[in-house]
């Protein structure tokens, strides 16, 4: 029979996920879940025949350029590529894919609860009773701010957009969108969703605004100071895709200002480092945070690792690995 892959994966991954792994692969798996160092990383491009990064690992054109003849793919735990620079790897003969669809709900599902956290101010009232500072009901007390018939903007209508979009509708809320591509009608239609060409047009008009695209070059911080000025000052923004997309000092001086009423982040500008800034707002509570945990679910870790399993199995058959990312689609 052939030989098997050496498949290198950087952390450690669900416990279904490594035994499959071992099953299939000449498989080394980091049981310790320590962050692979930058030497064995060098290593593991010079060794693995397929190497299995997550958004923790960065590889850049540097690390790219080291790669032995027999790096053939790069399997990401993970949706987002940014952590990956595709270009070099193609430009190598290296095939790149990522784990598309399996996280889509349970990241919708997390932007929804931090509209809802963000808005109902659930993180503070948590809180006060964990703290013990619960003195009592009283009528003016803890009011939030209703989401039912305000408008939710939705920058970037991928998959997790568009799940989003069926939640919010749901809520009440009113959609609308700006996109690189417009879509189709009939899906447009069946969301209910009202396009912008204009970013800036929109972003003038939302109550709440919820950044659901990639990060690539072309979308590094696509919310400016410019364009975060341009939101109404009683709007929220939600951000469970990646914190480049928003500029996180900007995005702190507007809340300090009170120039925006809250913001709700799942994703940070330089992970796992959190703007001081951003921390103190967490603490006065016009700002809720998470530690990038939109689609950590068991179910979702799962089917992500199964993903990278499917991918890595077709490539080795020598067929076009189902969730292939080509530099033309960043
Ligand atoms: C993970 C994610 O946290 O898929 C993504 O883009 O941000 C999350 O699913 C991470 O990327 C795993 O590598």
């Amino acid at each position: 029979s052939k030989k098997k892959p050496l498949v290198v994966v950087t952390r450690k991954l669900p416990a279904v996920v490594e035994t499959r792994m071992r099953e299939l692969f000449d498989a080394r798996l980091n049981l310790d879940d320590t962050p692979m160092s930058q030497a064995a990383l060098v290593e593991a491009m010079k060794t693995a025949d397929v190497l299995v990064p997550t958004v923790t690992d960065k590889i850049d054109a540097g690390l790219i350029a080291q790669a032995g003849e027999q790096l053939r793919l790069i399997a990401n735990f993970g949706n987002g590529v940014d952590n990956i620079d595709v270009a070099s790897a193609v430009q190598r003969g290296i095939t790149v894919t990522n784990t598309p669809g399996v996280l889509t709900d349970d990241t919708a599902d997390m932007t929804m609860a931090l509209i809802l956290a963000v808005a109902r101010r659930i993180a503070e009232g948590a809180r006060i009773i964990t703290d013990d500072e619960w003195a009592g009901w009283s009528p003016n007390w803890m009011l939030g701010r209703r989401i039912t018939g305000k408008r939710l903007g939705i920058v970037g209508m991928g998959r997790i957009g568009q799940a989003l979009a069926r939640r919010a509708a749901a809520f009440g809320l009113s959609i609308h969108y700006h996109n690189r591509r417009r879509l189709d009608s009939r899906i447009e239609e069946a969301l209910d969703a009202t396009y912008w060409d204009s970013l800036d047009q929109m972003l003038a008009r939302m109550d709440v605004v919820s950044v659901n695209c990639p990060h690539t070059p072309a979308t590094y911080h696509l919310l400016s100071a410019r364009r975060l000025k341009l939101m109404k000052p009683d709007a929220i923004l939600v951000n469970t895709a990646r914190g480049e997309i928003v500029d996180e000092s900007a995005l702190s001086r507007m809340l300090e200002a009170g120039e925006l009423a809250g913001a709700g982040l799942d994703v940070f500008e330089h992970e796992p480092a959190v703007n001081p800034r951003l921390l103190k707002l967490a603490r006065q509570h016009r700002v809720v945070v998470l530690p990038h945990m939109g689609s950590a679910t068991h179910e979702g870790r799962a089917d992500m690792g199964e993903k990278v399993i499917v991918n890595i199995k077709t490539f080795m058959d020598g067929h076009k690995p189902p969730d292939r990312v080509l530099p033309s689609m960043l």
